[in-house]
């Protein structure tokens, strides 16, 4: 199965990336947009692989503690026409994505090599007017305390994507 590791999003969090996408939706010309239920930042993208226990332990093995996450601007990726929004700068966020890394290439999992760019993409294959003037569409200011991640499934559905969470590792203090 197609697997990728994620933060998710609840409270207000979820609200306000769900009330931006919609206001991307209204000033796009087209573009396929994320469901609120769907919205999450990667950490890692597996790919296909039945090795799921692996990742698991993978997981489990991973010691940070919880933290806190703030929405920040918008970017757009010109590949895919990926537009995307951003979270304030967090350290804690790049600790456990370069622990967590380093966990799944030590169980000999093949990672993306690129530098890591949080970002919790809202559309793709998008297309704006010109003009489109970005700030204004920004998401509203919101926080959470990131207190898990999850193992995520990914599949191709008639109309979209659904993904499942299939595990999912708390974080913790003093670990
Ligand atoms: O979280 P986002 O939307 O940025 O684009 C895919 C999605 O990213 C990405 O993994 C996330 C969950 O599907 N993805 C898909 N194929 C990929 C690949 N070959 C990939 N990321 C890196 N390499």
């Amino acid at each position: 199965m197609r697997l990728f590791l994620a933060v998710r999003f609840g409270g207000e969090m979820r609200k306000s990336l769900s009330d931006c996408t919609e206001k991307l939706k209204a000033a796009a010309l087209r573009g396929r947009f994320t469901s609120g239920e769907n919205l999450h930042l990667t950490l890692a993208f597996l790919g296909e692989t039945d090795r799921e226990e692996d990742v698991r332990r993978a997981m489990d093995s991973v010691a940070a503690p919880p933290f806190e996450l703030r929405t920040g601007g918008l970017g757009r990726f010109p590949r895919g026409g990926v537009c995307w929004a951003g979270t304030e700068p967090c350290p804690p966020l790049f600790d456990l994505q370069r622990r967590l890394s380093a966990a799944l290439r030590g169980s000999g999992f093949r990672l993306e090599t690129r530098p890591f760019v949080p970002h919790i993409t809202l559309g793709r294959e998008t297309v704006f007017p010109r003009d489109a003037d970005f700030e204004s569409l920004r998401p509203a200011p919101a926080r959470m305390t990131v207190e898990s991640f999850s193992l995520m499934r990914s599949e191709r559905a008639c109309g979209g994507m659904i993904y499942t969470e299939r595990y999912a590792r708390r974080l913790e203090e003093d670990r």
